[in-house]
């Protein structure tokens, strides 16, 4: 589950839509002008499935008494950011280890069950079911009052998106996102999972960005500086016409779900090197269109402001001193 960048990101994103107002009525009549003419522009040029709307989402899911939860998990209150890198002992990262691989296993297990029909809401069911059946809280529930167990983030959806009850249609693609807490440690991994046959563009959308974090994680050991994870990320974006998104960061996770440092995925001059024995997470996520974004009313579902589609695959690592272990790798 990504981080949003920071505050200061926040605001400027507030002040960015209220400038875009204005515009977007122009850019409206565009469209409709476009469609007098008999030609398209616009989202569904870019996303030729029907654009995503809000539906229902089921009360949250009971945990059972025996399962610890995290700080958040009774409260819903947004635990504090830590400000620190979250850095392993052995025993940290034993457990980092177990968090990452049963992450991993549900992830697989929620990829298996995608098929046209299927609503998020089930695939939210099985997921919530099998991380309690093995001891572990998903990490999301209540998290910041996020009322379900995995996040769901179909087609248009960057991320955080909520399982409700729209089935997956053929055609669709989707980002599941499992983070687990297990004896005290986060685990977190997504991937994006292809709905019977896809475009051509849906399927290489996918593809690219599966190669970008794959290429990032190659570059990652002690002493390497975090940047150059979004040098590499946008690098390879760039050379396949994708956006990168910049709103939404890696982040370190261990005993805390959210901490420093903030990874970001595009191009960035910030400072600070991986340090040894370091857990956290790369993220990215691409675009076919405009790397804006809009969040919904329900305050969690992000979409690409244009309606282009998005994708979005995660690990979390280790730093070693020769590389990096990926822990939500089976
Ligand atoms: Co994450």
């Amino acid at each position: 589950m990504c981080a949003a960048f920071n505050c200061s990101t926040a605001v400027m994103q507030r002040q960015h839509f209220a400038r875009l107002r204005s515009s977007r009525t122009v850019y409206s009549g565009v469209l409709n002008m476009a469609k007098g003419f008999g030609f398209a522009l616009g989202p569904k040029m870019i996303n030729k499935k029907s654009l995503l709307v809000p539906r229902k989402i089921s009360p949250k899911l009971p945990i059972p008494a025996n399962i610890k939860k995290p700080p958040y998990g009774d409260s819903g209150v947004f635990p504090p950011w830590g400000d620190m890198p979250q850095i392993q002992g052995s025993e940290g990262m034993k457990r980092m280890r177990a968090s990452g691989k049963l992450a991993a296993q549900v992830l697989q297990y929620a990829g298996s069950i995608v098929k046209p029909g299927v609503t998020t809401d089930e695939i939210d069911r099985a997921v919530h079911k099998m991380i309690v059946e093995n001891g572990a809280y998903p990490s999301p529930l209540n998290y910041g009052g996020f009322p379900k167990s995995v996040c769901t983030s179909v087609n248009e959806c960057v991320c955080h998106g909520i399982p409700d009850d729209r089935p997956l249609e053929e055609g669709d693609i989707v980002n599941i996102d499992v983070t687990v807490y297990l004896n005290g440690y986060h685990g977190d991994t997504s991937s994006m999972f292809l709905v019977g046959p896809v475009s051509d563009e849906a399927k290489k959308l996918c593809e690219v960005t599966k190669h970008a974090l794959d290429e990032a994680i190659k570059i990652c050991k002690e002493g390497v500086p975090y940047r150059e994870i979004g040098s590499i990320i946008n690098g390879i974006a760039d050379q396949h016409k994708f956006g990168v998104i910049r709103d939404y960061v890696g982040h370190g996770v261990g005993q805390q779900f959210h901490s420093a440092p903030t990874i970001s995925h595009f191009r960035n001059n910030s400072s600070g090197t991986m340090k040894l024995w370091q857990t956290f997470t790369i993220e990215p996520m691409l675009v076919q269109g405009s790397t804006k974004c809009k969040t919904w009313k329900d305050k969690w579902t992000v979409v690409t402001e244009d309606g282009g589609l998005a994708a979005q695959y995660e690990h979390t690592i280790l730093i070693t001193p020769d590389g990096a272990e990926i822990l939500t790798k089976l």
